[in-house]
C-alpha cells in the first residue's frame, strides 16, 4: 500500500510531468531486467557500445556531446533570494529569476520522450546518514549512471516510507547547448534542476548536487558535514584499523588514494577503501567524527589509470562498468592515454573518429568510469556500516607544484579549519576552463559549497568545539616539483609513507618539526625503505620556503577580503598568528 509520502511523490511527479510533457512515465525500480531494457534503448542511439564481453563483461562505453564533458562551474547556481547567503564564491540567482528564466526552459522539455522516475539513496538503508532523493530524467544513460552510483528504486521508497521526506530533482537533457545550460540549486527547498547537460555531476544529481550542495546546507542546519572527500582505512599488521579522510579537488588523485596498494617493503599492512569522492561526517555518541560514503559506485578519472597506478580500479571497471568518452579499441575494449604506451593500431578517438595524433589525446581528459563500489577488492568490510567509520585524521591536499610540503600538521582544529579554508589547487579537467591554473578551492569544496563559504567555515569552527575527540588535521601535497619540473614525490602506493607518519602523529609516536606553517615529519621518521627519490628530494619536499609563505599571506589575505565581516574572526586570527610565526 503507498504511504502518504508515496503518495505526495506521485503528485510531484504528475505535477512536473504535466509541464515536462512526457510521452510516458516509467518509475525505475532497479532491476536487472530494467537495465536490459534501457541498454537495448540506449545501444539503438548509437553513443552507447557494447564492450568486448569477455574482456568486459556488461560493459559498455557511452560517447557524450563534444560539447558536454565536464561539470559547468558557471551554470551551476545557488538559488536563494539575498544574494550574500550564497556568498562570494558560489553564482547566485534569485528563486524569481530562477522560476522566470529557467523554469521555461523545462516547459515540453520531455515532449516525445520517457520521463523516468528515479527513487535513489544517499547512505546506507536504515542509517542515520541515509537520505533520500527522487531524480527525474528524460536521459537512460543517467538511470543507467545513477543506478551504479546509487542505491536505486525499490530499496529508496521503502526508505521514503519511514522517513517520510524526499529531495527532488528535476532534469532534462534539453538541447545540451552550453549557453542555456542551468544547474540550480535551491537548498531551502531541498530541490534541484538541471537542463542543457547530461554529464557527470551536472547530472547525476545524487552526487555534487545533492550529496554536497544540498547536503552541506542540511549539514549546517542539522550539525553535520558533507564533504568532496574520500575515506580509506589502513590496516596495519596487528589487525587494527584506523580510517582518514581527505579532500582533494576533483581528478587530484582522490581514487587513487582510496584504493592504494601498499609497496612491497609494508608487508602486513592493507588499505580499506570507504569512498572515493564524498563523505558525510557525524560527530557520534563517543565524540568522535564517524564518517560513511554517501554513494554506491566510482565515477573516476580514466586518464593515467592502469594496473600499476591504480589495480584496485581496474579490477573494479572489468564487469558491469560504463566507460563515458574513452577511445575504443579494435578488440572492443576502451583505451585512453596512460592505459598502455600507445593505442593499439585501429583504434578510433571519444569521438568515434579514426585516431591521427593530430586529432589529440584518444580519450577525453575528462572521461570517467562509472563502476559499482560492491566490485572493488579492496572495499572495506565497513563501508556500508550505519554508523561509519571513526576518522583518525582529516587531510587536505591540492596540486601545487611548490610552496606547499609533502605533509604537515595543523598546530589545533581552528588552524587546521584555516589550512582547510585557504588551500589553493591547479585547475584540472574535470571543470570546464582552463586548465593548471592555481584557484583557492577551500576544502576542495569551491564548486560544492550549498551557501556562504565564510558561513560554512563557522561551521567547521563549530563542529570542532563539540568533538570531544577531533580528528587532528594535515595538509599534503604530492605534486611538487624540482627546477626542472619533475614531480619530486612518486605519489600513488608511495603515499602510503605519508598516512602512516600521519597515523604516527595521532597516536603521539613520533615528534616533528615545529615551523610557522605547522609540525614538519622529521625525515628519519618517515619510512622511506626501498624507495629511491633523487638525492636531496625529500629535503626539497619538506622544506617550509619562508619568503614564498609570506607571499602566501598576502595573498590569503586578499582572499579573506571578498568574506568581508562574515569571515569568522578565528580565521582572521589564525592568518594574524601565521605572519607573526613567519616574522
Ligand atoms: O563530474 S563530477 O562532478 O561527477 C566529477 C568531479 O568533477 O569530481
Ligand atoms: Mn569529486
Amino acid at each position: 500500500m503507498a504511504t502518504d509520502c508515496e503518495a505526495d511523490a506521485h503528485r510531484w511527479v504528475e505535477e512536473q510531468a504535466a509541464w515536462l510533457e512526457p510521452k510516458r512515465i516509467q518509475w525505475c525500480d532497479g532491476s536487472d531486467e530494467e537495465r536490459r531494457s534501457l541498454t537495448e534503448l540506449l545501444e539503438q542511439t548509437g553513443n552507447f557500445i557494447p564492450l568486448n564481453h569477455r574482456l568486459y563483461p556488461n560493459c559498455w562505453l557511452y560517447r557524450s556531446d563534444p560539447r558536454d564533458v565536464a561539470r559547468t562551474e558557471k551554470s551551476t547556481f545557488i538559488v536563494v533570494p539575498e544574494r550574500d547567503d550564497a556568498g562570494p564564491t558560489n553564482n547566485w540567482m534569485s528563486p524569481d529569476e530562477a522560476h522566470e528564466r529557467v523554469w521555461p526552459l523545462f516547459r515540453r522539455a520531455m515532449r516525445g520522450r520517457t520521463m523516468y522516475v528515479v527513487p535513489y539513496l544517499m547512505g546506507p538503508p536504515g542509517s542515520l546518514f541515509c537520505r533520500v532523493g527522487i531524480q527525474l530524467t528524460d536521459s537512460p544513460y543517467v538511470v543507467l549512471n545513477m543506478r551504479i552510483m546509487t542505491r536505486m528504486g525499490r530499496v529508496a521508497l521503502e526508505e521514503l516510507a519511514r522517513q517520510k521526506r524526499f529531495v527532488p530533482g528535476v532534469h532534462a537533457l534539453g538541447t545540451l547547448d552550453p549557453e542555456h545550460r542551468y544547474i540550480l540549486h535551491f537548498p531551502r527547498t531541498e530541490t534541484i534542476w538541471s537542463i542543457n547537460s547530461g554529464y557527470g555531476g551536472n547530472a547525476l544529481l545524487g552526487k555534487k548536487c545533492f550529496g554536497l550542495r544540498i547536503a552541506s546546507w542540511i549539514g549546517r542546519c542539522e550539525g553535520w558535514l558533507a564533504e568532496h572527500m574520500l575515506i580509506v582505512g589502513i590496516e596495519d599488521p596487528s589487525g587494527r584499523t584506523r580510517y582518514i579522510a581527505a579532500a582533494f579537488p576533483s581528478a587530484c588523485g582522490k581514487t587513487n588514494l582510496a584504493m592504494l596498494v601498499p609497496p612491497k617493503q609494508f608487508d602486513g599492512y592493507r588499505v580499506w577503501t570507504v569512498g572515493d569522492d564524498i563523505a558525510w561526517l557525524r560527530i557520534g555518541p563517543d565524540g568522535r567524527l564517524w564518517a560513511v560514503n554517501p554513494e554506491a559506485g566510482f565515477f573516476g578519472v580514466l586518464k593515467g589509470t592502469n594496473a600499476r597506478t591504480n589495480p584496485n580500479a581496474v579490477a573494479t571497471f572489468q564487469a558491469d562498468s560504463i566507460f563515458t568518452n574513452a577511445g575504443l579499441t579494435p578488440e572492443k575494449t576502451p583505451w585512453w592515454e596512460g592505459l598502455t604506451d600507445s593505442p593499439p593500431p585501429g583504434t578510433v578517438d571519444w569521438q568515434g573518429r579514426p585516431w591521427r595524433p593530430e586529432l589529440g589525446p584518444v580519450a577525453h581528459p575528462n572521461a570517467r568510469f562509472t563502476a559499482p563500489a560492491a566490485r572493488c577488492p579492496s572495499i572495506s568490510p565497513h563501508w556500508e556500516d550505519p554508523q561509519g567509520v571513526p576518522i583518525s585524521a582529516i587531510l587536505f591536499g591540492g596540486r601545487r607544484k611548490t610552496l606547499v610540503p609533502l605533509v604537515y600538521q595543523a598546530f589545533d582544529w581552528a588552524h587546521g579549519v584555516f589550512l582547510g579554508a585557504t588551500m589553493a589547487s591547479e585547475t584540472t579537467a574535470a571543470q570546464s576552463g582552463a586548465v593548471g591554473v592555481v584557484r583557492r578551492d577551500p576544502m576542495a569544496m569551491l564548486p560544492f559549497c550549498g551557501y556562504n563559504m565564510a558561513d560554512y567555515f563557522a561551521h567547521w569552527l563549530e563542529i570542532g568545539k563539540r568533538l570531544r575527540h577531533p580528528p587532528l588535521i594535515f595538509g599534503v601535497n604530492w605534486f611538487r616539483v624540482d627546477e626542472q619540473g619533475r614531480f619530486l614525490w612518486p605519489g600513488f602506493g608511495e603515499n602510503l609513507r605519508v598516512l602512516l607518519w600521519v597515523l604516527d602523529r595521532c597516536e603521539g609516536r613520533v615528534g616533528a618539526d615545529e615551523t610557522p606553517i605547522g609540525y614538519v615529519p622529521h625525515e628519519h621518521d618517515m619510512n622511506l625503505e626501498g624507495l629511491s627519490l633523487e638525492p636531496g628530494a625529500m629535503t626539497k619536499l619538506l622544506a617550509v620556503d619562508r619568503a614564498g609563505w609570506r607571499q602566501e599571506t598576502e595573498a590569503i589575505a586578499e582572499y579573506f577580503e571578498q568574506f568581508g565581516d562574515r569571515l569568522p574572526t578565528a580565521l582572521r586570527s589564525e592568518l594574524v598568528q601565521l605572519q607573526k610565526r613567519l616574522g
